[in-house]
Parts: C-alpha cells; sequence; structure tokens
C-alpha cells in the first residue's frame, strides 16, 4: 500500500486490526474506544484514518470535494491499486460526473414508481409471514431476511431469474472488497469467475422485463441521457446494493425485537410505528459499519493534518452510537424518531434506493406486528465477519401468532 506512512503531527495513533473477525462480528467496543481516543485517529497496522464520532461522520461525508470517492469507497486506493471490478458509475465517481448518473437512477427510482410496488410488497409480506407462523421455529436469515428481499427487489427491478441466490453472493462480494486483502474479502471473492458473469448477464436490456427500474434506466439511454453501457453498469450498481443491505436490515430489525420484547409490544399495540422503528433498527444496528473516503488536498480535522491521498475509514455505525450525539445511544426505543442518523449516508451519495428500502421493512415489520404476538430467540444468534456489512449468520426464533 502507497502512502502509508505515518503523517507528521500530534494525533492518536492505534495498534489494532478493526478487521480482526471477532471485531467485525461485534464493533460496537472497538467504536467505543474510537471515539474516546479522539475525532481523528490513525490506524497503524493499514496506514488509514478512522473516525467514529457523529460530527467528523456527518461533516466527512458533507463534503465530496475534500473527501471523494472516485479513489474508491474501501481500504484500497483505485490511484495506485487496480480495482477488482469495473468501478461503479455511481458509487466511485465524484461530481460533476456522479450528478448525471445519479440523476438517472434517481429519476429511475421515482417517489411514484417505488410507492406503486406497495401493494405487491404487502401481498409477498403477508403471505411470508403467515407461512412462517405455520412453521413457527425457524432461522430468520434465510427464511425471512433473504427470502423477502430475493422476492420482491429481483421483481421491482425486472430480472427474470431462477438463480436469485447469486444476487446474496454477488453482494457479498462487493461489501468485503471493500476491506483489506483479509481471509473474508478472499473467501467473497472466490465466487467471482462463477457469479460475475452471471451478473453481467442480468445487468443486459434484452434480459429485463419492460416494467421495472431497469427498463426505466434503459430508457433514460433511450433518452440520450446514458450510453447504453452506462446504463447496464447502474442495473449493476442496482444489483450491487439492493439486497445484501436489506437482507441485513431484516436480520437486525428481527433481533433487536427479539431481544427488546417491550419493544415488540408497543409495535404491535400500534403497528403504525413500523416506520419510525425501522429508523431505530438503522440507528441502533445500523447495517454498513463503513464506508471510506480519500483526501483530494492537505486536509485538517479538529487540528489533526490528514495529508492528501490519505484514506478515511468512516464508522456510520459509530456515529449512530455516539453519546456526544445521542441520548442513551446502547437503547433500543422505536419512539425515538433518530432523525439525522448516519446509516444511509447523507450528502450527494445518500443511499439512492433508501425509498424502496424504507417501504420493503415498513410492509414486512407491519405484516409482522398485525400477526406475531411473540419473536423469541431459539438458540444462539451468529454475527457474520462483513468487511463492510454488519448483518446476521443466524438467528433461530419461535414467532407464535397473535
Ligand atoms: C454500486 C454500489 C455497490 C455497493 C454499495 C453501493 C451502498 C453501491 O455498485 O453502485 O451503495
Amino acid at each position: 500500500m502507497k502512502n502509508s506512512s505515518r503523517p507528521d503531527g500530534d494525533y492518536p495513533v492505534w495498534d489494532i486490526d478493526p478487521y480482526d473477525e471477532d471485531i467485525l462480528r461485534e464493533p460496537r467496543d472497538y467504536f467505543a474506544t474510537l471515539r474516546e481516543l479522539g475525532p481523528v485517529v490513525w490506524i497503524e497496522k493499514y496506514g488509514f484514518w478512522a473516525i467514529g464520532r457523529y460530527e467528523q461522520v456527518r461533516s466527512v461525508f458533507g463534503d465530496w470535494k475534500r473527501f471523494c470517492s472516485s479513489r474508491g469507497v474501501g481500504v484500497s486506493d483505485f490511484k495506485t491499486e487496480k480495482p477488482w471490478r469495473p468501478p461503479s458509475i455511481i458509487l466511485e465517481v465524484d461530481p460533476p460526473d456522479h450528478s448525471r448518473t445519479r440523476n438517472a437512477l434517481a429519476r429511475a427510482m421515482s417517489p411514484k414508481s417505488v410507492l406503486s410496488l406497495r401493494p405487491i410488497m404487502e401481498q409477498v409480506a403477508e403471505t411470508l409471514v403467515d407461512r412462517l407462523l405455520d412453521t413457527g421455529s425457524f432461522d430468520v436469515v434465510p427464511d425471512l431476511a433473504e427470502a423477502f428481499p430475493l422476492k420482491v427487489f429481483p421483481d421491482a427491478v425486472g430480472l427474470d431469474v431462477n438463480n436469485r441466490h447469486n444476487l446474496i453472493t454477488y453482494g457479498a462480494m462487493v461489501f468485503n472488497a471493500l476491506g483489506p486483502d483479509n481471509r473474508v474479502r478472499q473467501k467473497a471473492l472466490a465466487n467471482a469467475t462463477e457469479v460475475v458473469p452471471w451478473i453481467i448477464e442480468r445487468c443486459k436490456r434484452e434480459n429485463l422485463t419492460d416494467n421495472g427500474f431497469g427498463a426505466a434506466i434503459y430508457r433514460a439511454a433511450d433518452e440520450g441521457k446514458l450510453t447504453n453501457d452506462e446504463a447496464a453498469l447502474l442495473v449493476r450498481s442496482l444489483l450491487s446494493a439492493g439486497i445484501d443491505t436489506t437482507v441485513t436490515g431484516i436480520g437486525n430489525a428481527m433481533l433487536s425485537f427479539a431481544h427488546h420484547p417491550d419493544q415488540w409490544e408497543l409495535l404491535k399495540a400500534d403497528p403504525s410505528l413500523a416506520k419510525q422503528a425501522f429508523e431505530e433498527v438503522l440507528r441502533y444496528e445500523s447495517p454498513i459499519h463503513s464506508f471510506f473516503r480519500t483526501t483530494t488536498e492537505d486536509v485538517e480535522i479538529e487540528g489533526v493534518d490528514l495529508g492528501e491521498g490519505r484514506k478515511i475509514s468512516v464508522g456510520l455505525h459509530s456515529a449512530n452510537l455516539d453519546p456526544r450525539h445521542w441520548v442513551d445511544p446502547d437503547t433500543f426505543d422505536i419512539l425515538r424518531k433518530p432523525t439525522g442518523h448516519m446509516a444511509l449516508g447523507v450528502g450527494v451519495h445518500g443511499c439512492v434506493g433508501q425509498m424502496i428500502a424504507r417501504l420493503e421493512l415498513e410492509v414486512l415489520l407491519t405484516a409482522l406486528a398485525r400477526r406475531v404476538k411473540t419473536i423469541e430467540p431459539d438458540g444462539d444468534h451468529v454475527w457474520r465477519a462483513g468487511n463492510s456489512l454488519r448483518g446476521l449468520d443466524h438467528l433461530p426464533v419461535t414467532l407464535r401468532a397473535a
């Protein structure tokens, strides 16, 4: 790794591996110490900066000029290292190039087209929850967290496919590739030869239905706003970011409620709280623990000179747990209304699919709240070590019908 020698100055230097698999599985203590050490900390093992306090996380994400995405949003610097795939033309790019692709994708996923998905999502959610109540005991991760997005999201994009689990595998590749060259990354990328060609095929116009988000993206190409190659890459972005994130969000929501039955009682008593309850899940068990930015000039944070071309690990989950910003951050409280949480990012790169993600979770939590009396853990849950995502491998539960 180039440019990883320590810059001059007075700042905390921390000899820790944030990608230790135990820390990836449960990063709360790591993040608490990171926030305590200072507003910006040098991680010696990898030669990058790390920030974990709300204020700095928010301001770095709000300043794309000085903290860019075009050199990659992971550990690797695209300026000096070759990316594992052609970079995303929306995630891994800065304005002004970013603005055109972002606008095209935002228009393809307009509020109107997103909201039109509600009836079908409700139907899928109700059928799925009824089936799970018949089963009684099951593993939330495959049977609910994966099952629901794998049904509704590919349909919404316009994918007409059987091997839907490949989408989970590809998401794991994309998100784990953002980490260092550790075992987690290597295991995920070992699936590339099989899954990448399949994904590329799915992104072609002729393999998409004519009524989904995919077709809407290709219509922007027909209007001259994108090339056909760009349209294919934006469909790839939907398939990269649209599944594992919501899978993780559902799993983390179920874990939160399984461990906080008082909060489940509140939601059951008033299922219209589902929307704000999911915001609290996003804050309390954020699906993405961190993304990187790269400094484009000599920048300073709280008196520390970071230097140009330096990687910064931005702790999104950490910001959401920062006691400098939140009252009782370690309390899961669905009545809190955690406006300004960082789970979906902020600024020009703020999650473009957030309306769909929120709709999926609102619909699913509403269906559960109307039907499920209790969510009981049925054995130990298992966290998955992820280089960017914080999600579960297993969450065995027993549901009882209301
Ligand atoms: C993309 C992409 C990939 C991963 C995450 C993401 C959270 C976007 O390929 O554009 O946003």
